[in-house]
Order: structure tokens, then C-alpha cells, then sequence
């Protein structure tokens, strides 16, 4: 096939096959007849990393030449997956490499499977980062993405007996084609100890004596934007111990604390946190985040000084720093620090600067994500910034909140970044709304929500520092890449140039109701779930068909998600058919994919359930193949690819108000799969695009969520007054679906009821089993579905993450592209 764009190749497949041939003679050390799956990767990794530096070398002298204004995305999650078929596929070299693997008798498809995702991220958070910086190459942006170099990502999850396994992710086991260490680069990062005063010339000065050293050095990933444009970094920092040593420690016979010494610095980077959405306190969490933070702004400053020396007054217009919510927030009094104490800089000149370069994204309004640190913890770890945060905060609230309400305490106790009682906290949230000149809510209805409900004072104060930037998704990795017969169709049938100017999918609008075009579109439908059946038996040995609907729910588990809704409807579906076997319903099979926070009991007791569910009802011929079960492991950017393209139905049940956003849906429709949905986050929006008719939407609004709560929400109102909804919430009570284990599955049923089910569930329930019939009603019109699917996948242009970042650098960063010379 054709590449989407006019450009071409910037190789043909021989000199390819050379480049290939050279690496894995020269830097893998062996040769075709005995060549590993894994060499055979790395050599061609390596041999595409020679056009990738190239690129990197050539747009990091333009950055230099024009001394541009660039966006530093701080972010302590980067979830982005693997690397080597998203460069092929922006270097235009995809169809290339596989002909010059192909020469050599290896097969692309299965080289891109060796390697390992580079899983960095959470969920939505931390895709959303990789995502954007896809954009940003690919819009020729100065950019850098700031995080840590971890060294184990998110653990890899297996189950036994059905409950989920963690096991640590060993991404770098053997090394990394892609990273560069910049030992240059590297930086020296303070923690703990004590602040003196010192008197100066009259004046009096602050000075932190650290109790601890840590060095932080560099890794840096080249990011490659799509057509051959900029070539950005993604910078991660890893945590050593510092080599200014304590010799005297160590020769008076501190060997064993030395080691232990050098093993508490490297803790720091060892692994990511696997709570998305709960906050757990602890002070590596703290440390971790400081230490990034630290280590970026030292970087920036470097850069910054390097061009211009103590002049400050053009690091405002060079600098923008975005936060990726408030997990870099330390980062605001860490600018004082450097400013003020080593850069001797006065407090109002540097709150000036400060405030100019930071904005803050905030992408949930859980109250349990919102993050907060006891102040002691802070203290300790950081002493010199607490100093400094409560400067900020007496500036804030004696100057800007006294004006505007003069003697009101109580918006002052509202405001203050210190939240009062038993145990003081620091606030970072409303640190990062003080510090930033804009904060972004993640879609629409999420940015109201931020305004009214979580930060209304602040709005109140400054009506325009709150603002929506809608979230997007790169249609290259996720339509181009991972959907290739779809791409090829949309090259035919719409403009070429969509993998960039997605709003031309609109084109397809005409083609709807075409029935070539909808025979085509649902046949590339069909082969795309043959090969996900494919993948299915595989990973668990399921069988299924690939003419049932294929109903999809991938992303963490969360009792907000509401995975536990879905899995009562396949109950009422599977008790439907058990009690009349004749039950009329298209057949369906329900795909889960999701990761349990560790310590999350009740997620991981619904990962079981699920399981538990699928392996009863896959087993039970009563129900004659119309229904089935799967609950992939390990779900992951890698899985993702392969799950999207194949889905028929999306499903985005999230309570109304609680889902910032989602990601995943957008991904999903833009693949041609119909969303059944709540008026949630971005739901609401790609309803708006597609239209009503071609999309699923069920529940209560973020209206009525409110006022069912305020009335006093009664789950048993709905339990006792609904037989069907009673008879499956009473099944998980008994052991059924655990022979020999009754109350397996109990604590879901109690959480419903006995729990107050705080996110509606059984509110929802008969709505959602209603458009559920709605959706099975579509399938039978195979051409009503088609029309729909097909209108989907043309809507989403929206959702182009290369809209966000125009969003973005329109209202927030005021950038400028510079494309790179040479290009
Ligand atoms: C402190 C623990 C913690 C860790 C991660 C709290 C919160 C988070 C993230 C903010 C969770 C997250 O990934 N949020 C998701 O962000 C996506 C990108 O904006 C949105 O699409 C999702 O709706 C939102 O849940």
C-alpha cells in the first residue's frame, strides 16, 4: 500500500537490508542462520535509529539556532508502549522494513513483537502524555517531555485461579535500542536536613544544609513526529547515588552503610507506583516526585543559562512548563528556590517568572486522587520548601484573596494551601492553581465541573485562569498503525492526508450508506476480530466467534468504571437464556481488559468475579455459544492495538461526573466501534459529533447523579424493585459461579448494597440492560450498523490529538513550529 503522504522513503528496502545485515554483524555480534528473534529486532531497531538521530541531531540545531520557546511537559508517567512500528510508520519505512526483512527471510509482524512495551504510565495519564508528544513532533513544537526513568513500569499482570497475580515489568532486562544516556547532563538532587538563617550585609538569607545527595542522570528517548518532522525528547531521569562519596563514613568501617546508602538512592526511580486514582501518602511517592521535578527545573535552567546568562527576562519567553497534574507541583516553590536562593533573585520578581511559566492540567475530581501531604512528611523531606509554600500562601492570602473578600476567614480557610486540623496538609492542587497562569480541565463537562465544584473560589478570583483543552488520541498509533486494512480503505476513500488532518474522515460521511463501502468497512470489521480470536485463544484458550458481537471494555479497574455494571448485565443475559433456551439474542462476547491496583481489594475481587463468571458461563452448553466471556491478561498499549480494531461495541459506563475524560472511547470509535455510554467526560462530546443515533447513551446525567444523592440515593430501592436486577446481585452471593466456595464473590454484593454503592450501579442498571437491547436491535440491521460504525470512525477528527495540542499552544503555551532544517 501506499503511504498516506507524498513523501517518500528516505531509504529503499535494499540499502535497508544492508543497514540491517551491518547491525546485526557489528552491534549484535551474530549472523543470519543463528540470529535470535530478539537480535533480529534489535538490529533493525538499530538500524532504523540511524534515520532517527539524524532527525534528533538535525532538530535539536534548529532549536539551538532559533533559541525557540519551547513546552517542558512535566509528567510522572509516560505510558508509551513500543516504539519501533510507530517510528517505522512516521519515518514512512513500514512498508520498506518489510520488504527488506522479508529479503532476509524474517517476517516484520513478528520482529515487532519482541519488543517489550514500555509501560511507564498508569492508564489515561500516562498515554495521554505519549500521545501528546506525538503531536508536538509531529506539529514541528520545541518540546520536551520530563519524567522518570523507571525501572520496572507497571507489573505485568497473570491470573491463578482467577485472581489476579502481579509480577514486576522488566522492560530494560536487555537494555533499551532507543535511549541515549547524556552523562553531561546530569544533575546533582538535595533532600532533607535543615534551613538556617544567615545574616548578610543586613539582609537575611536562607540556607538548606541537605541531608542527603542524589544524583539524577539523564536518559534520553528520541520522539519522532510523523512525515519526517521534528525529532523531540523524552528525558527520564534515574536516581543514583551520588559520587560524592563519604570517604571518611566509609573508611571508618561504613562499608555496609554506604551500600545501603547507594541503595536508597536508587530506590528512588526502582518502580512506579500502581495506584491510579488513590493517593497513598508515602514519602518515596513524595521523593520521587521531587526528585523529577528538581531535576528538570535544573535542566531548564541549565539550557536557559547556557543561551543567556543572569539576563531573567527572557526565561518567560522561552519557557513554558505544563504540569501533568499535580504530581510535578513541587516544581512551583523548587523555581523560588533557585530563583530566590541561588539565583538571588527578590520574592516578587521571581513570583513574576514563576507564574508565567507554569500551567496545571487536572484530570480527575475523585476526592481520594487529590493529592495532599501531611505537612511533618513534607517538612522533613523538604524543609526549605515548606518554608517557601507558606510564603507563597501569606502572599496569596493577605494580598489577592483580602482584597477580593476583605475579612472573610472562612474563604481563606478555603483557599489556603495548608488545610487546617488533626494533621496539617499541603494541598497541592491549590498550590498548582496559584502557580499557574491557566489550569485545564480534560473535556468539556469536566472543565464546568472543575469551575463549580472543586475549585469555585479560585474561579471566583480569576474568571479566566480556568479553561477546557478536550483530549485527544494520535490516529497514527491508534488507526494507521495498529488498524492497517482500515487505513488502507480510508487512503482509497478519503484524502491521504488524514493521518494529520483527521477532521477529512468527514468524507466518509457520504459513503454511510454506500453498500460497497459498508460491505468493505465490515468486512475489514470481520478480519480484524478473526485475528483477535486469534489472540484470544492464544492468551487463554477461549474460543470464539467472530460473527458475535465484540463487546469491549478496556481500562483500569475502577468501581467509578463500573466494570461490575457490565458484568450484572451478562449475569441478567446469562439467567435469560437459562430460562428460556430459545432467548432471542444476537450473539455476544464480552472482552474485559484491565489492571488492578495492587492493593485495590474490591477491583481485584471484580477481576475475579469476571473471571469466575467467564469460566462458568464459556463451560455451560445451555447457553449455546450466544454468550462468552474473556478476560485478557495483562492489558496494555500492545494489547490495546490489537483489541480496538476488532471491537463492535465500546463501552464507557463510567457514573456520570466521575470519568475526566476517557481516552479509550475516542480510540475505539475512531476504529468503527459504537459506543454505548453514560453522559460522561468525553462521551458526551463524541455523541455530539457522531450524533445521537450512533451511539448508546444510558443513565443518569451529572444533574441527576447530584440530586439522587442529595435526596439520600437508597440502593435498595432499586434492588428490591427490580426482580431481575435482585435475582443476579443475589447470585453473586451464592457459589454458583465458585463450586465449594460460597461468599467468593460476596463482598460485590455488599458493596452494592450494604456499601451504599457510592457509584450507582444498580441506579443505572435497567437503563444500561435497555440500551444494551438497543445495541442487539442495531446488529440485526447489518446496514443500520454499518451506517453507524461508519459514521463513527468519520466523526472522530475531534479527537486528533493534534487538535489538543493546537488547543494547547493557542490558549496556553504560544508556540511557534519550527520545522527542522534540513528536513
Ligand atoms: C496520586 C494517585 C493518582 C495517580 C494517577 C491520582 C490520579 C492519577 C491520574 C490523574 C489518573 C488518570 O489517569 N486520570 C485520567 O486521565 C485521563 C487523561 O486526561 C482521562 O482521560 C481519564 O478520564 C482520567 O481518569
Amino acid at each position: 500500500t501506499r503511504s498516506a503522504s507524498s513523501r517518500k522513503a528516505p531509504a529503499t528496502s535494499k540499502a535497508l537490508q544492508q543497514k540491517i545485515l551491518h547491525h546485526l554483524h557489528t552491534t549484535q555480534g551474530t549472523y543470519p542462520e543463528k540470529a535470535s528473534a530478539l537480535a533480529w529486532w534489535e538490529a533493525t531497531a538499530a538500524a532504523i535509529n540511524e534515520f532517527v538521530m539524524a532527525g534528533l541531531t538535525d532538530t535539536q540545531k534548529t532549536h539551538s539556532r532559533y533559541d525557540t520557546r519551547a513546552v517542558n511537559y512535566l509528567s510522572m508517567e509516560f505510558l508509551m508502549g513500543r516504539l519501533l512500528s510507530n517510528n517505522l510508520h512516521n519515518l514512512h519505512l513500514f512498508e520498506t522494513t518489510d520488504k527488506a526483512l522479508a529479503a532476509l527471510g524474517q517476517n516484520l509482524t513478528d520482529i515487532l513483537e519482541q519488543e517489550p512495551d514500555m509501560a511507564l504510565g498508569n492508564g489515561g495519564l500516562g498515554r495521554l502524555a505519549a500521545c501528546f508528544l506525538d503531536s508536538l513532533a509531529t506539529l514541528n513544537y520545541p518540546a520536551v517531555g520530563y519524567g522518570i526513568h523507571y525501572e520496572h513500569g507497571l507489573f505485568e499482570q497473570h491470573f491463578r485461579n482467577g485472581r489476579q497475580i502481579e509480577r514486576p515489568d522488566d522492560w530494560r532486562e536487555y537494555g533499551n535500542p532507543w535511549e541515549v544516556c547524556r552523562p553531561e547532563s546530569v544533575q546533582q538532587i538535595k533532600l532533607y536536613g535543615y534551613v538556617e538563617t544567615v545574616y548578610e550585609d543586613g539582609r537575611a538569607r536562607k540556607v538548606w544544609h541537605p541531608g542527603r545527595n542524589i544524583k539524577a542522570v539523564p536518559w534520553d528517548i528520541p520522539v519522532v513526529g510523523y512525515n519526517g518532522a521534528n525529532v523531540n525528547i523524552l528525558r527520564l531521569w534515574e536516581s543514583r547515588a551520588t559520587d560524592f562519596f563519604d570517604w571518611d563514613v566509609f573508611n571508618a568501617g561504613g562499608y555496609v552503610d554506604a551500600q545501603i546508602e547507594q541503595a536508597e538512592a536508587e530506590a528512588i526511580s526502582k518502580v512506579l507506583y500502581p495506584n491510579d486514582e488513590t493517593e497513598a501518602g508515602k514519602e518515596l511517592r513524595l521523593i520521587q516526585q521531587y526528585f523529577f521535578s528538581a531535576a528538570s527545573l535544573a535542566d531548564i535552567v541549565r539550557r536557559y543559562q547556557r543561551a543567556h546568562g543572569d539576563d531573567w527576562t527572557q526565561f518567560p519567553k522561552l519557557v513554558a512548563i505544563q504540569l501533568n497534574d499535580t504530581h510535578p507541583a513541587v516544581a512551583i516553590p523548587e523555581l523560588m528556590r533557585i530563583l530566590i536562593d541561588d539565583k538571588d533573585m527578590d520574592w516578587n520578581h521571581a513570583w513574576q517568572l514563576c507564574h508565567q511559566v507554569f500551567s496545571y492540567t487536572n484530570h480527575t475530581l475523585l476526592p481520594e486522587a487529590l493529592e495532599k501531604w501531611d505537612l511533618h512528611l513534607f517538612e522533613k523531606v523538604l524543609p526549605r520548601h515548606l518554608e517557601l509554600i507558606y510564603e507563597i500562601n501569606h502572599h496569596f492570602l493577605t494580598e489577592e484573596v483580602e482584597q477580593k473578600w476583605p475579612g472573610d476567614d472562612g474563604v481563606k480557610s478555603r483557599l489556603s494551601i495548608i488545610e487546617e486540623g488533626a494533621r496539617r496538609m499541603v494541598r497541592m492542587g491549590h498550590l498548582s492553581v496559584i502557580g499557574s497562569h491557566r489550569v485545564n480541565g480534560v473535556a468539556e463537562v469536566h472543565s464546568e465541573l472543575v469551575k463549580s465544584d472543586l475549585f469555585p473560589d479560585f474561579h471566583a478570583l480569576w474568571p479566566h485562569k480556568l479553561t477546557n483543552v478536550t483530549n485527544g488520541i494520535t490516529p497514527r498509533r491508534w488507526l494507521k498503525a495498529c488498524n492497517p486494512r482500515l487505513a488502507e480503505l480510508i487512503d482509497r476513500h478519503a484524502s491521504k492526508d488524514w493521518p494529520v488532518r483527521l477532521d477529512k474522515l468527514q468524507k466518509l460521511t457520504d459513503l454511510a450508506d454506500d453498500a460497497r463501502f459498508q460491505n468493505a468497512f465490515m468486512k475489514i470489521k470481520h478480519e480484524n476480530k478473526e485475528e483477535l480470536a486469534d489472540v484470544i485463544k492464544a492468551l487463554t484458550g477461549i474460543e470464539v466467534d467472530p460473527g458475535a458481537i465484540f463487546d469491549i471494555q478496556i481500562k483500569r479497574l475502577h468501581e467509578y468504571k463500573r466494570q461490575h455494571l457490565n458484568l450484572l448485565h451478562i449475569l441478567a443475559l446469562y439467567r435469560r437464556l437459562l430460562e428460556n433456551p430459545d432467548h432471542d439474542m444476537v450473539p455476544r462476547v464480552f472482552i474485559f481488559g484491565a489492571k488492578a491496583a495492587p492493593g485495590y481489594r474490591l477491583a481485584k475481587d471484580i477481576i475475579f468475579a469476571i473471571n469466575k463468571v467467564a469460566d462458568r458461563i464459556n463451560n455451560d452448553e445451555r447457553v449455546g455459544g450466544k454468550l462468552k466471556v474473556v478476560m485478557l491478561p495483562n492489558y496494555r498499549v500492545s494489547l490495546a492495538e490489537k483489541m480496538i480494531p476488532a471491537a463492535d461495541v465500546s463501552e464507557q459506563i463510567s457514573t456520570a461526573g466521575k470519568e475526566a475524560s476517557g481516552t479509550g472511547n475516542m480510540k475505539l470509535a475512531l476504529n468503527g466501534a459504537l459506543t454505548i455510554g453514560t453522559l460522561d467526560g468525553a462521551n458526551i462530546e463524541i455523541a455530539e459529533e457522531a450524533g445521537e443515533d450512533n451511539v448508546f447513551i444510558f443513565g443518569l446525567t451529572v444533574d441527576e447523579v447530584k440530586a439522587l444523592n442529595s435526596r439520600g440515593y437508597n440502593p435498595y430501592d432499586y434492588y428490591l424493585n427490580d426482580a431481575e436486577l435482585k435475582a443476579v446481585v443475589d447470585w453473586l452471593d451464592t457459589d454458583y459461579f465458585t463450586p465449594g466456595q460460597p461468599g467468593a464473590l460476596s463482598s460485590i454484593k455488599h458493596s452494592l448494597l450494604d456499601g451504599g454503592d457510592p457509584f450507582l450501579v444498580l441506579a443505572d442498571f435497567r437503563s444500561y440492560a435497555e440500551a444494551q437491547l438497543k445495541v442487539d436491535a442495531r446488529y440485526r440491521d447489518r446496514k443500520a450498523w454499518a451506517r453507524s460504525a461508519i459514521i463513527n470512525t468519520a466523526t472522530m477528527g475531534k479527537f486528533n490529538s493534534d487538535r489538543s495540542i493546537q488547543d494547547y499552544v493557542d490558549r496556553i503555551w504560544k508556540l511557534k513550529p519550527y520545522p527542522r532544517d534540513n528536513a
